[in-house]
């Protein structure tokens, strides 16, 4: 099964992809989780990606996509994915749609994850403490939510217009959230 996870910052995308990707045995891919490698890495994309994630901005569509080309170019792809944190804004999810439409890999489904804008706050504050990560600080966190209403929220549309769309509660415990992206995906 090929889905994207979509969801504001906080909503719970990677935590549940992790546990998704034991379930269903395909592979997650966490365009977030690249860029910070190439970050700590000290690569010349990581290099310039570091500042703008800091800030809560998105990277560019150019760079990102390179790096999902390089990543789909891999043949564990062919069985499957969940995709996280990609698509992000439109013109990537057009972006997405050509690449894996070369691939013969449509998209099965899109899951949105719903979280109230009170709960998300509390869990990035909470991470922010448990793990100090660079674009969990206040300010990063509000610009993240603004780009996040601007840029990514349309990109719901464009797969509620594919026929992919299917929206799940994200409040509960990790396992329930699990399960109703279970239920949903049937
Ligand atoms: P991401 O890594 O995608 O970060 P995120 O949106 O904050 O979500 P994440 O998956 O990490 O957190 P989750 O909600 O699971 O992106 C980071 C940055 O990279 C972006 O701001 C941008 O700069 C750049 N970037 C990435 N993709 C890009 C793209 N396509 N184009 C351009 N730039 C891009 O978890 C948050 C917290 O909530 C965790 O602490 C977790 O433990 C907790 N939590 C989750 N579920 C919970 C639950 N049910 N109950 C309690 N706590 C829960």
């Amino acid at each position: 099964m090929r889905i994207v996870l979509l969801g504001a910052p906080g909503s719970g995308k990677g935590t549940q992809a992790a546990l998704l990707k034991t379930r269903l045995n395909v592979p997650h891919i966490s365009t977030g989780e690249i860029l910070r490698a190439a970050v700590a890495a000290g690569t010349p994309l990581g290099r310039q990606a570091k500042a703008v994630m800091a800030a809560g901005a998105l990277v560019s569509d150019e760079i990102v996509l390179g790096m999902l080309e390089e990543r789909f170019s891999q043949p564990d792809v062919l069985g499957g994915f969940i995709l996280d944190g990609y698509p992000r804004n439109l013109a990537q999810a057009n972006a997405l749609e050509a690449l894996l439409g070369r691939l013969g890999q449509p998209i099965d489904r899109a899951v949105q994850l719903d979280v109230a804008e009170s709960t998300l706050l509390q869990r990035l504050a909470g991470r922010a403490k448990a793990e100090g990560r660079a674009d969990d600080n206040p300010d990063s966190v509000a610009h993240r939510l603004h780009v996040y209403t601007e840029q990514t929220a349309p990109v719901i549309d464009f797969y509620e217009k594919h026929g992919a769309l299917v929206r799940v509660p994200g409040e509960g415990s990790m396992e329930e959230i699990l399960e109703r992206i279970i239920a949903a995906l049937d």
